[in-house]
């Protein structure tokens, strides 16, 4: 409320009149040209800021979550919802009904959560649908300074009545030195009515604004904002589709009443509007493995069959059933059962198109021996089918749950040695020729990789356990990162141990990388100098860094407050940034967003309740320069091999597709960089495509380009095309 009196001392030291008609004089001048070039740059940088910006999410006293009521001076008026939405069921609406002086306003909330983090020097783009019987209506913008807190900017735009819904949009100056977050609505100075609904800030900066960021700490740590609403549903699984939107799978969400009743949920999130579509849920997919088919739909195996019964006669067993969920119609279709039950299995696309999982728990609760393969069929009607027994070739070997398989580029898989509960069963680290795994009767070697430091570990157990695995950028140079872990039997805290391949070498072996920095325990304290985190994420980011976030010192306690960086290029962890303020251990999952932000999600202590918190980090990254933009995409759809030709606004140093995430337990194998080099001809890019579908396979993939300071665009989709099988 500070800055609300900051702001009326502003206007009370001249009369109103004189004050309103400086403040629309100044904003006249500053609109003319900006104006143009909004129109144009918006559509290629795309990305709404606003935290719920239909107002659909309702709060306190049923007003819109993150909006917030205000005003002054002598006037009758009333501010609320109408159901009379541009989109959606609720918009917002401003009367005054009568006046002498003063104004009212519904704008964004001026707290860390909902007004949209932006950078200085940055020019943003402001649109609102509105319906008005008034001339007195005008757009008033404030803003965020990390030294002097939130204050009024400027008006912008003054909104002319109209009967019907229309669209005003206008485009702010530069954000002055030292501005971290916008706040804006609709003020309405004279009698009548404004209706206004489907707010946007998108970041419209074409030049390249000032290098140096003023934002403060933001500046080199980035910032996390809490959203406002929770996650409908105890978020275990997160798959980022190629709509943009995220499918978020609870299944019975490790609680036992929901399984007993057989509800089962699941929810389509769109980070852009910030709403919600739960979607009806047919199994329990509670700690099944999902991954992308080549076409973008997802592919969803085993779950939860059942939870340990009461008198100790079984433990958790595998669900042996499957679905494919399809984006464009929200809906899970089944298809052919699995050979085995799987609780916790693998899931991996390979380069064929066709998808492979191994381990988990089996119908029986035993861990479960069974390959299992799903022969990607496009012309199908259930997309493809699981293959049965005597298709496969069979090892036999139990792989653990959820092993972290990553798909090498010569075809092979690559078994980490990143698994979730269980200390000692297959706790080495191999490699798994299947060039002949659909031939039953051929030999496919596995052989052991050496070197993992905590292999078998301490007291016999390996602490690889709840570790985090990732190919890391570029996929072309074949190097694994493997971080953190423990034992999920509490004796031990977690380590800070890393470790490192290089899968192209003639001999593949880990050696040791950097530590993991150390954290905070949530009594402030330091952890344990010898200690590390277990479920640290690591998620790939379009700068070709690795930021690390979540985790905790044991299995499902005590969280651990720390993230940094990991440079490739380097070797090194940048320690330091911001801190997700909402922990993050098992049952916790962060991945990257198509405009270069992550979002976290889930938590589920060992108390059994379940952390229902979305988390949103900007990088530092966002925070300078302009972005680039991709003006222009030849085609979405791409072939190996091909070169693709784009267009851009400024000078880019790179391009990179990265694979959408389908991750669960802090674990993603299936994360991948690909780096598209380039062939530059001015602002026209040509991006050579791979010619092996080993490096990407098949499918929907964010296409980012980064300038020289490290800036990344929006991602663009684009569709690298399946190659019929030759398998
Ligand atoms: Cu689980």
């Amino acid at each position: 409320m500070k800055n609300r009196r900051i702001r009326f001392r502003g206007r009370l030291s001249r009369t109103w009149r004189q004050h309103r008609l400086l403040r629309l004089a100044a904003a006249a001048v500053t609109l003319v040209l900006p104006f143009v070039v909004a129109a144009s740059s918006s559509a290629s940088a795309g990305v709404n800021l606003v935290v719920n910006p239909g107002a659909e999410q309702a709060g306190p006293g049923n007003f819109p979550l993150c909006w917030g009521k205000y005003g002054y001076g002598k006037n009758a008026y009333s501010i609320g919802t109408t159901r009379k939405a541009h989109s959606g069921n609720r918009a917002i609406q401003v009367t005054i009904s009568k006046r002498s002086s003063g104004d009212r306003i519904v704008q964004m909330l001026e707290n860390q959560s909902c007004a949209p983090w932006v950078a200085a020097g940055h020019q943003y783009n402001l649109g609102v649908w509105y319906m008005s019987n008034t001339p007195d209506a005008v757009i008033t913008v404030f803003r965020h300074d990390v030294k002097q807190g939130w204050q009024f900017w400027m008006d912008l735009k003054a909104l002319p009545a109209t009967g019907k819904y229309k669209y005003a949009s206008v485009l702010t100056p530069r954000t002055p030195p030292n501005t971290d977050q916008l706040s804006w609505g609709v003020t309405v100075y004279g009698k009548g009515t404004v209706i206004t609904d489907d707010y946007s800030v998108v970041d419209a900066t074409v030049k390249a604004g000032p290098t140096a960021c003023s934002a403060g700490a933001a500046c080199t740590q980035g910032v996390w904002q809490v959203l406002p609403f929770p996650s409908p549903v105890r978020t275990i699984h997160a798959v980022l589709m190629h709509t943009g939107n995220v499918l978020l799978v609870a299944g019975s969400g490790n609680d036992p009443s929901y399984f007993a009743a057989g509800t089962f949920m699941s929810a389509v999130y769109n980070p852009v509007k910030g709403t919600f579509q739960v979607v009806p849920t047919p199994d329990d997919f509670f700690c099944g493995g999902h991954i992308q088919l080549p076409d973008g739909k997802v592919l969803i195996l085993g779950g939860t069959l059942a939870y340990p019964a009461a008198d100790g006669s079984h433990g958790y067993q595998g669900l042996n059933t499957s679905y494919i969920f399809n984006p464009a119609t929200s809906s899970y279709q089944r298809v052919n059962d699995l050979i085995d039950g799987h609780w916790y299995p693998s899931a991996t696309e390979l380069g064929n198109g066709d998808v492979i999982s191994f381990g988990g728990l089996s119908t029986t609760g035993r861990g479960s021996t069974v390959t299992e393969y799903f022969k990607y069929n496009p012309g199908s009607p259930s997309d493809g089918e699981w293959l049965p027994l005597n298709e496969i070739h069979e090892s036999y070997d139990y792989w653990d749950l959820y092993p972290a398989m990553i798909l090498m580029q010569n075809g092979s898989l690559f078994y980490t040695g990143s698994h979730v509960f269980g200390s000692n069963i297959k706790s080495e680290s191999d490699i798994y020729d299947i060039t002949n795994i659909l031939n039953p009767g051929t030999p496919a070697p596995v052989t052991e990789v050496p070197g993992l430091q905590d292999d078998p570990g301490v007291m016999g157990m390996d602490m690889t356990d709840q570790s985090m695995s990732v190919l890391l950028p570029p996929a072309q140079s074949q190097k694994v990162l493997l971080a953190g872990g423990g034992t999920s039997n509490y004796v031990l805290p977690a380590t800070p141990d890393t470790d490192l391949i290089d899968l192209d070498s003639p001999n593949p072996g880990y050696t040791p990388g950097p530590l993991l920095p150390r954290g905070k325990l949530s009594n402030g304290q330091l952890e344990p100098a010898s200690a590390g985190k277990m479920y640290v994420s690591l998620v790939l980011l379009p700068n070709g860094m690795v930021f690390e976030t979540g985790g905790g010192l044991t299995n499902r306690e005590e969280p651990v407050y720390e993230a940094s960086m990991y440079d490739p290029a380097t070797n090194t962890f940048i320690s330091g940034m911001a801190t997700d303020p909402v922990p993050r251990t098992y049952h916790s999952s962060a991945f990257l967003l198509p405009d270069g932000r992550v979002m976290a999600i889930g938590n589920n202590p060992g108390n059994g309740s379940f952390d229902l918190r979305i988390s949103i980090y900007t990088p530092p990254y966002l925070f300078r320069a302009a972005r680039p933009q991709i003006t222009s995409l030849a085609t979405p759809y791409w072939t190996y091999g091909s070169t693709q030709q784009i267009t851009v606004n400024q000078k880019i140093v790179s391009a990179e597709l990265i694979s959408p995430a389908s991750v669960t337990h802090s674990s993603d194998p299936s994360q991948r960089f690909v780096a598209l080099p380039l062939t530059v001809s001015g602002n026209r890019i040509g991006l050579n495509v791979t010619t092996n579908p080993d490096i990407a396979p098949a499918g929907w993939y964010m296409l980012f380009v980064t300038n020289a300071n490290g800036v990344p665009s929006v991602a663009r989709w684009v569709h690298v095309n399946h190659v019929a099988a030759n398998r």
